[in-house]
């Protein structure tokens, strides 16, 4: 057989070979036998017991008992899908690694993106940091980068894990919350480790919130090394951007799509990848040479610190789309293994404490979660690269080893396999040398510049919502001692924050700043600065009714369906409605399968008659009442403005927009007018976060 690295897709080739379809077989048992009967076990008589005797029912009942798996412990819930990665631009200079050397390449990936704190089942729109873990299948072998989508991390150091998890999971008397921080335990311990706070200014802000995955950074968060031919090591931070921009959704939406549709990540990611909107992402590298080491007013090895890319800029060297959906969740999403100790020559690690202690948990962690040291074999986890070596049998085997020796060194099997030769890992030579002790370094010390780096950085919408968020979580906490302990943490970050939540939770507001704010801000970190400039996989919802204007249907739903955007037509009930034209119009969804929330956007085309009947029903009426709350972009043409009167959208000559309070309401007459090019526009901008909501109740 050809070494499967040299086909174009190897992983999908090898991953064909386990692929199974059940078109134009028999029923079988697991050894091969067909199976004359599935719905009836063998019993004495028509109403008589089951036999023992009964190969099939026990075989069938067996295996349905022992079908589910630990869930991981944290990461839980996810979803995922394989892609490609290419390379624009070579990293010789820095590393040795072939997938970030050689433009040519293209390097097959499985990714899943997770929510943390919840159980396998929970909701994907809860307010949580959400995992961005890549597999990449190197001709080398597989490079694992798990990493999150906020470039930080809540503690210095993995001694400290369980404890977080145990303080962030549903408390243990009653398992509640479920997927949730909001409650004492997670804040207790907040208050009790400001090491914390950077990261919490991350879990509180919009970015906690992603409209998608595909549009979330993604970091590596702990600094790695690269490591070039002539062994020298240049420190690096990885970095995902994706191309659609970072945006978010609003905390009221988040909590209302949990029970609306819980699954709205996931279902939003499988959309875009057989929709062919491929979710896509531009790799980039934090590149800081050896000798710099000790140049920053942060230290290195400490991952509750980023580096701002004001400082060191982020070089994009490549590009990464998911064009495939998985055919099987469990066996692939659910039993990819990622490990943060897979890594490839070229790249190693740094002495970053909470890294080592990775280190040893994703390899543990699997061999509980998957049974047995021989998950690498499972085909997502299969690399592409060729696998040799010595170890042997344990549960689950699948390879049928032919060598007498089965150790090195060894005669009889030629020597074989042989260790080194070129391409082999090489461990970076760092020298070190200390005491043995349990003692963190001075330099890891300051737990409050990078949050108020943070908050400096936030738009005044990005920090009405971190307020709003630090209410809401401090508000759950029962015991008033811990919301004053995080008050007053709050207080070093920066006054103002502290006051205006204290103000919100009954705490007494600090009179004077416990730490001055040094004004720095780095505008990168401000998602107010991202990328807004396509409506790929946007859902935009028509609401219709009997007389709607089919015409204006056509014409706005083409113009947005041909920039990428998905449309879809609501009415009360599900089939046609009959157009003001004598046409029909074809139903996507009856309103009541659906909400507002699990839309971008709204369009409610004229039609007097149907406008009549939309402002008559309360749920059209809500719907445009809410999205308008939500911030998103709301379109009504001709008769259709009339909805949005009716929903409570005051001073309806929104002809140009450009009060705060009708940002991104777009309203015209006439579908021969450009209204379709500015609703795009509106589109495009995600939402209009500085919409002046008060007044309009959803
Ligand atoms: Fe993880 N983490 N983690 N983590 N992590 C796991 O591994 C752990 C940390 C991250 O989609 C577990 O296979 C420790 C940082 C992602 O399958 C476990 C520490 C970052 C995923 C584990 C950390 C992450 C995991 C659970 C502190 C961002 C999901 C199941 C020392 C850079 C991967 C599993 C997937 C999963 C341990 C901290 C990201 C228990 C001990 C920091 C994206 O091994």
């Amino acid at each position: 057989m050809a070494d499967p690295a040299d086909r174009a897709d190897p992983k999908q080739e090898q991953m064909d070979l386990r692929r199974v379809s059940p078109e134009g077989t028999k029923l079988t048992t697991d050894q091969g036998i067909r199976v004359d009967d599935t719905d009836n076990s063998l019993s004495v008589g028509e109403r008589g017991p089951s036999l023992l005797e009964d190969f099939h029912l026990r075989e069938k009942i067996t295996h349905f008992d022992h079908e589910r798996i630990p869930e991981r412990v944290v990461h839980a819930r996810g979803a995922g899908a394989y892609g490609e990665f290419t390379l624009h631009e070579s990293l010789a200079e820095y590393t040795t690694a072939e997938f970030l050397t050689d433009t040519s390449l293209t390097t097959p990936v499985f990714v899943r993106f997770s929510t943390v704190a919840g159980s396998r089942g929970s909701a994907d729109t809860v307010r949580d940091v959400r995992g961005f873990a890549t597999k990449f299948y190197t001709r080398q072998g597989n490079f694992d980068l798990v990493g999150n989508n906020m470039p930080v991390f809540f503690i210095q150091d993995g001694i400290k894990f369980p404890d977080f998890v145990h303080a962030v999971k549903p408390e243990p008397m009653s398992e509640i919350p479920q997927a949730s921080s909001a409650h004492d335990t997670l804040w207790d311990f907040v208050q009790l480790q400001p090491e914390t706070m950077h990261m919490m200014m991350w879990l509180m802000s919009d970015r906690a919130l992603p409209r998608s995955f595909a549009m979330m950074q993604g970091f590596g968060v702990h600094t790695f090394r690269l490591v070039n031919a002539e062994g020298r090591p240049t420190f690096v931070k990885f970095h995902w951007k994706p191309k659609l921009g970072t945006h978010s959704l609003a905390w009221d939406e988040s909590q209302k799509i949990a029970g609306k549709n819980p699954d709205f990540g996931r279902a939003d990611l499988w959309e875009r990848i057989e929709s062919g909107a491929f979710p896509e992402y531009e790799f980039g590298v934090q590149l800081v040479p050896a000798e710099d080491e000790h140049r920053f007013d942060f230290d290195l090895l400490d991952p509750t610190k980023i580096i701002p890319e004001e400082d060191v800029p982020v070089r994009p060297v490549g590009t990464l789309v998911l064009n495939r959906n998985p055919g099987n969740f469990f066996a692939e999403t659910e039993q990819v293994a990622f490990h943060l100790g897979n890594v490839v020559p070229g790249i190693d690690f740094s002495n970053d404490p909470l890294l080592q202690a990775r280190l040893f948990s994703y390899l543990d962690t699997q061999l509980i979660r998957l049974g047995g040291p021989n998950f690498p074999q499972i085909p997502v986890n299969r690399p592409v690269a060729p696998v040799h070596n010595h170890h042997r049998d344990g549960y689950h085997q699948m390879e049928v080893h032919q060598a007498q020796a089965a150790y090195h060194k060894n005669s009889l099997s030629g020597g074989c396999p042989a260790v080194g030769g070129e391409g082999s890992f090489t461990h970076y030579q760092e020298r070190v040398e200390g005491n043995k002790i349990r003692k963190r370094s001075e330099s890891f010390a300051d737990h409050y510049s990078q949050a108020t780096l943070f908050w400096n950085s936030m738009a005044d919408w990005e920090k009405e919502h971190i307020v709003g968020a630090f209410r809401f979580e401090l508000g759950k906490c029962d015991h008033m001692h811990i919301r004053e302990g995080v008050v007053g943490h709050l207080n070093h970050v920066d006054h103002d924050l502290a006051v205006r939540v204290a103000e919100g939770i009954g705490v007494s507001p600090p009179e004077a700043a416990a730490t001055p704010n040094h004004g720095r801000s780095s505008p990168a970190l401000s998602q107010a600065n991202s990328a807004a400039d396509s409506v790929l996989g946007r859902k935009v919802a028509i609401l219709a009714a009997d007389g709607v204007d089919s015409g204006a249907v056509t014409a706005v739903g083409d113009a947005l369906t041909e920039a990428g955007a998905v449309c879809e037509v609501l009415a009360a009930e599900d089939g046609f409605v009959q157009a003001a034209d004598g046409g029909q119009v074809e139903v996507t969804r009856a309103m009541s399968t659906v909400a507002s929330v699990l839309y971008d956007a709204v369009f409610v085309p004229g039609g007097e008659e149907s406008v009549r009947a939309l402002a008559q029903d309360g749920d059209a009426v809500h719907f445009v009442a809410e999205s308008f709350v939500h911030c998103k972009a709301v379109g009504a043409l001709d008769a259709g403005i009339g909805l949005l009167e009716r929903a409570g959208i005051t001073g309806v000559e929104f002809a140009d927009q450009n009060t705060v309070s009708d940002a991104g309401v777009v309203t015209g007459e006439g579908a021969s007018s450009d209204f379709p090019a500015k609703l795009i526009e509106a589109v495009k901008a995600h939402r209009h976060w500085t919409r002046d909501k008060a007044h309009v109740p959803a």
